[in-house]
């Protein structure tokens, strides 16, 4: 994430991670205050044997899109709803990348967090039988928790 201040938003991609039980670090890296770190990071990330990196960022948010431009690792990008414009620049900066370099972009907060971890497990998944089944029990508990509680009233 570009700050500290993502990870109220950012913990819910971790959440989600440990749920799945995928392994993950978490690393502050801005894209503005730190680019040497930046750059040192997106090079050394798919020798270290990372296999995605989920990047949220807010604001004028060029970490995902300057991570993608380093590394050849799938890049998924979270927009952090940002206080001035509610994330619609963060949406915005990450999403309209240039033809060449690809940036999966998701929902603004805490949705988008979730989500790129969902994603990334899906990706994960494709070659890894034991993550397929765990993700497909998350499909199944998300649903039976709708099903099971039909009427808000009741709760
Ligand atoms: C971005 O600037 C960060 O991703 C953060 O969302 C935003 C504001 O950062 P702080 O000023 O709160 O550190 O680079």
């Amino acid at each position: 994430m570009g700050s500290r201040s993502d990870w109220e938003t950012m913990r819910h991609a971790v959440e989600t991670l440990e749920s799945l039980g995928i392994a993950h670090e978490v690393r502050v890296v801005s894209a503005h205050r730190t680019p040497d770190l930046m750059f040192e990071y997106a090079e050394a990330a798919a020798g270290r044997g990372i296999r995605a990196i989920i990047a949220g960022a807010g604001g004028s948010a060029h970490l995902p899109g300057m991570l993608a431009a380093k590394t050849l690792l799938p890049v998924l990008g979270v927009p952090v709803q940002s206080q001035a414009l509610n994330g619609m620049d963060s949406l915005l900066s990450i999403v309209q990348m240039p033809a060449g370099i690809p940036v999966a972009t998701f929902a603004i907060g805490r949705a988008g967090a979730v989500n790129a971890a969902l994603c990334a497990a899906a990706m994960l998944a494709t070659s890894d039988q034991a993550l397929a089944g765990r993700l497909a029990t998350y499909r199944r508990e998300q649903a039976e928790s709708v099903l099971s509680r039909p009427d808000p009233r009741k709760d």
